[in-house]
């Protein structure tokens, strides 16, 4: 019943008078990444074409993801209020305690996401119309959306650089454990409609790393996260990904030391350089350094460590949850 999308009496084609059914298109409640915001976007716009009435529609702030010149191409989100009766579809977000407070959780209609943990509860509850895979982009299932309905030849230019974008966004520049073959196509065939340049990943990321550096302190305190005292982990834990993580911990080694030192005598950052595919990890207290090198074979030299790949906080996390280490089992799937 909910896969056309219409429902008899309410929906497109219907011969009742009255306000139509809108179909809301929308996200988490934190911030909306480039994933989520290309996801909106290019989503309402498929089920447009499909004879669905959609917005993409969202009160959350946008984050550093969407840079200047994403914010340039002027693709934008509804103004839209959802009204009583309209059904939601939710991308990039599958957890029901965050995604934006404008949803009916008894209207949502769809779920489109490849965050885990609510693949069951959505599966029970909507059946084929959640689509919750482990995949580096929830833009890439949008991508299959277009393609299964045979419109890709329809997808306007905004929506396909967008999804594209958001592609590389998430998979880290296609070097993120969940990348996919998948993944890597659509972002292909996509980058060939939008007429996008080779150096756009260089250049993309390296304005994301500019907007960072304008505010280095704002960015380490949204992704600065607080472990329990008992963790074998260091206490506070704050990741950044930019372009370049050498030139960044050149230029501002002393401002992020001063500042993680303020916040406990226990911490970390790891600044993960999508340009060289390495993770830089800076820790001054020794005690810090002893519970990553205990799950890392890493070598500390002045409060800093690189390791040869590019390792994301929650894949640590799974690492010393599991007390094991990456030596002995260095192919490990997180
Ligand atoms: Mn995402």
């Amino acid at each position: 019943m909910l896969d056309h999308g219409v429902r008899p009496g309410t929906g497109f084609g219907s011969s009742r008078c009255g306000p139509r059914v809108m179909r809301v298109v929308t996200s988490g409640s934190a911030y909306l990444d480039i994933d989520a915001y290309a996801c909106c976007i290019a989503y309402a716009e498929l089920l447009n074409h499909q004879g669905i009435d959609a917005r993409a529609v969202s009160s959350a702030p946008l984050n550093a993801s969407i840079s200047r010149t994403v914010l340039g191409w002027q693709s934008s989100l509804d103004d839209y209020l959802p009204r009583a009766g309209d059904e939601f579809v939710l991308v990039d977000v599958s957890d029901y305690q965050h995604f934006d407070p404008m949803v009916v959780l008894e209207q949502v209609v769809e779920v489109i996401d490849h965050h885990p943990g609510f693949e069951n509860y959505w599966a029970q509850k909507l059946g084929s119309a959640a689509d919750i895979l482990p995949i580096g982009a929830a833009a890439t299932l949008i991508f299959q959306r277009w393609e299964a309905a045979e419109l890709l030849p329809l997808i306007s230019e905004k929506s396909a650089v967008l999804l594209a974008t958001a592609i590389l966004d998430n998979t880290l520049n296609f070097t993120g454990q969940l990348t996919t073959q998948s993944d890597i196509r659509a972002y292909e065939v996509l980058a060939r409609r939008a007429k996008l340049e080779a150096d756009w990943p260089e250049r993309y990321f390296s304005e994301c790393q500019a907007t960072i550096e304008s505010d280095l302190i704002g960015a380490l305190a949204v992704d600065t996260k607080r472990l329990k005292a008992d963790s074998n982990l260091p206490q506070v834990f704050a990741q950044m990904a930019v372009w370049d993580a050498s030139a960044l911990i050149r230029t501002h080694r002393s401002t992020i030391g001063h500042w993680l030192a303020a916040q406990g005598g226990d911490w970390l950052l790891n600044v993960i350089s999508i340009r060289e595919c390495k993770s830089y990890f800076l820790a001054e207290p020794l005690v810090s350094q002893q519970k990553l090198s205990h799950l890392l074979s890493i070598e500390w030299q002045a409060g800093m460590a690189v390791l040869e790949r590019s390792l994301l906080r929650k894949e640590l996390l799974t690492l010393g949850l599991a007390r094991i280490s990456v030596v002995s089992k260095p192919f490990l799937v997180l």
